[in-house]
């Protein structure tokens, strides 16, 4: 992370990206083999190289995957140049033993210690240029500066650069986007792409019946409303705001007048301290709304938070050729079948969020750590989404981190761990805690300092917890690596 000479930093990775860009461009190229992660930013990121090379006339084809490890990379299709986007800076040594290059690298992960200037392998990581990847690009964002240096104009670019950052809850919810994704943001304000405003963040916001908006809220949570109808309307009711207009058509956040809208904020903002949430939690109800001012009004597409919710939603329910298809432009059958998705997905996240409420016991305290043990019933592609409710929506304690293990495929244990940002301070790294511990029992994973992912034999659970235990129990001191502890 560097606290000076940004612009020298942002230069530096304008420079990587167009080293990319060049090696794309020069290589010889039948097939080009991208190969991407299924959340939003690595659907948004595959989907503007993909674009990109459609306007060069290049072929390609995009292989969606959980994780780069060997086993998953080595059954990828055969090309002749192969793209990695939001991931691969960890696997830099498989990708070279596989022999899949010429290769370029797009990713924001913290890189492994594989040098660089690896042969045929290039790489674009903010990481290596001093820049924070967890908050200031996403892969998308990485994807949209290769797009421009190759020289293509493509203005859906900067809406997936967003989406992606956005998926990545890259955003600070009191200043909005910085670094480089402020930049992406400015510049496409700056050509009329989007509207910037700044409002209620919802879910649905505008065009949702104003009860489904608050039921469907998870980012933040609010605690007694997220996931209960009910209590919505009656929250509604005691606002005093009607749930239905004069035609008896639902109310929805833009039939408020501004009045209504204050009222309603005040009175979510009470609701949430008085279920004892901190104001800085209420306070992220609040924040930028950015409107893509070239996709139609009533189109969930509309809005970055909500297109980011649907690229979502597609990769965990596995069917991230939809999320696809709608980055490369579908409107038609792909639009209609992601929104089907998308409630899908809200509909399991409730289930699984009134499990929870309802049985304390899938969350055990550790000393330093909880953990969240939802084997055989959370399918691995979902458990960090989870995660992150039951962290913010405080279903378990948010003072400590938490590890939550489900079945994966193959015998495995899946891990995706999160924590509040408040814990950064005590010097806590959740990223190098969780790939440290994984490779001590055979696994792999890593991530940003605040949620890491890790793939583990089954057996090896008990382990893994233990280590990651006393890890968060001896946080390293500035500049020390907590592996050596
Ligand atoms: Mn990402």
């Amino acid at each position: 992370m560097s606290s000076t000479g940004k612009s020298q930093d942002a230069a530096q990775l304008r420079e990587a990206s167009s080293r990319i860009a060049e090696h794309i461009e020069k290589s010889p190229m039948d097939l080009c083999v991208i190969i991407t992660h299924y959340d939003a930013d690595g659907l948004a990121a595959a989907s503007i190289i993909a674009r990109a090379l459609t306007k060069l006339e290049r072929s390609f084809i995009v292989r969606v995957i959980d994780q780069a490890d060997e086993e998953t990379l080595g059954s990828v299709p055969r090309g002749d140049y192969y793209i990695f986007t939001d991931l691969g800076s960890s696997a830099i040594d498989i990708v070279v033993r596989l022999g899949l290059k010429p290769a370029s690298i797009i990713d924001h992960h913290e890189p492994n210690d594989v040098k660089e200037g690896v042969k045929d392998v290039q790489e674009l990581n903010p990481h290596r240029a001093g820049i924070d990847g967890g908050r200031e690009v996403s892969a998308s964002g990485l994807a949209y500066l290769v797009s421009k240096s190759m020289g293509v104009e493509d203005s859906v670019a900067p809406y997936l650069a967003i989406a992606g950052a956005v998926g990545d809850r890259q955003e600070n919810s009191a200043q909005g986007f910085m670094g480089i994704n402020r930049i992406i943001v400015e510049e496409a304000v700056g050509k009329g792409l989007i509207k910037k405003t700044v409002g209620l963040r919802l879910y649905g916001v505008p065009k949702q019946p104003l009860v489904k908006s608050l039921v469907y809220t998870v980012d933040p949570v609010l605690p007694g409303l997220t996931y209960d109808e009910a209590a919505c309307q009656r929250f509604l009711e005691s606002t005093g705001i009607p749930l239905k207009k004069p035609d008896g058509s639902p109310t929805t956040y833009r039939d408020l007048s501004i009045e209504d809208i204050s009222k309603l904020a005040t009175n979510l903002v009470k609701h949430m301290l008085s279920k004892g949430l901190s104001a800085k939690v209420a306070d992220m109800l609040f924040g930028h709304l950015y409107e893509y001012l070239l996709e139609p009004e009533p189109s969930p597409l509309r809005y970055a938070h909500e297109y980011a919710q649907v690229l979502n939603a597609c990769g965990r329910l596995r069917r991230h050729g939809i999320g696809l298809a709608l980055c490369l432009g579908d409107r038609e059958k792909a639009l209609s079948q992601a929104e089907l998705i998308s409630s899908e997905y809200r509909r399991r996240l409730a289930q699984y969020i009134s499990l929870l409420r309802n049985d304390a016991s899938y969350v055990r305290q550790l000393n330093n750590i909880q953990i969240m043990r939802l084997n055989g019933i959370v399918d691995d592609r979902i458990i960090g989404a989870i995660a992150s409710i039951a962290l913010s929506s405080y279903l378990c304690n948010p003072d400590k981190p938490l590890i939550a293990a489900t079945t994966s495929s193959q015998g495995k244990v899946k891990i995706s761990a999160r924590m509040q940002e408040m814990l950064l301070k005590r010097g806590i790294d959740l990223g190098l805690a969780v790939k440290h511990a994984a490779e001590l029992v055979g696994g792999s994973g890593g991530g940003h300092s605040t949620a890491a992912g890790a793939l583990i034999p089954a057996d090896s659970l008990d382990d893994f917890i233990k280590t990651v235990d006393s890890l968060i129990g001896k946080p390293a001191k500035q500049g020390s690596d907590p592996c050596s502890l």
